[in-house]
């Protein structure tokens, strides 16, 4: 279900740009973090206050066909803004490349983040020292495909 309206670019130049190459190439450049070569997804969102289109990209974390969302933030002490906003609505696009897919996001607890937390820290290790800085609890969600049987 494409998320339709209108588009509010992030007040981060470099995430902005990154997001703008990453669509203008369809998926084929700014595919990465800065020249790490470690890959990274662009998640479509609305704003939970604006209803406004929101877009961010985030660490490529993959499994099956269902994707991590970690709301890092570097280990700040408090969320990234972008959680909020899939808490209030989970229908999101991610784009890997060149694929467009519509996701349900689901914030995990217990096991279920462990198994994803360690998908995450394998895919990129500095989160592990992200979560080393900060007492909070750094969020992580599954983005599953809205096809999937018995997803409501
Ligand atoms: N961030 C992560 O948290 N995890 C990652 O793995 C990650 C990887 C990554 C790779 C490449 C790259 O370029 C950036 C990467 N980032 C990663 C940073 C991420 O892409 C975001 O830029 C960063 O997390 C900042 O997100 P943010 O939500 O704080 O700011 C963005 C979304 C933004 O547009 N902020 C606006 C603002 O004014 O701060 C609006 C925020 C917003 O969504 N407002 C809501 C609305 O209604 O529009 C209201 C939300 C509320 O309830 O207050």
């Amino acid at each position: 279900m494409p998320l339709n309206g209108e588009y509010d670019p992030s007040p981060a130049q470099w995430v902005r740009d990154q997001v703008e190459l990453y669509e203008r190439s369809n998926g084929t450049q700014g595919t990465t973090l800065r020249d790490t070569g470690l890959p990274v997804v662009i998640v479509t969102m609305r704003g939970a206050k604006s209803g406004r289109i929101r877009k961010i990209p985030l660490m490529r974390v993959e499994h099956e066909g269902r994707y991590a969302a970690v709301a890092s933030k570097g280990g700040y002490p408090n969320h990234r803004v972008w959680y909020f906003n899939l808490k209030a609505d989970p229908h999101v696009q991610l784009q890997d490349g060149s694929e467009l897919r519509s996701m349900k996001a689901r914030e995990l607890t217990g096991d279920e983040r462990a198994l994803w937390w360690r998908r995450a820290v394998a895919a990129y290790p500095p989160y592990a020292e992200y979560q080393e800085k900060t007492d909070r609890v750094i969020p992580v969600f599954v983005l599953e495909p809205e096809d999937l049987p018995g997803q409501g």
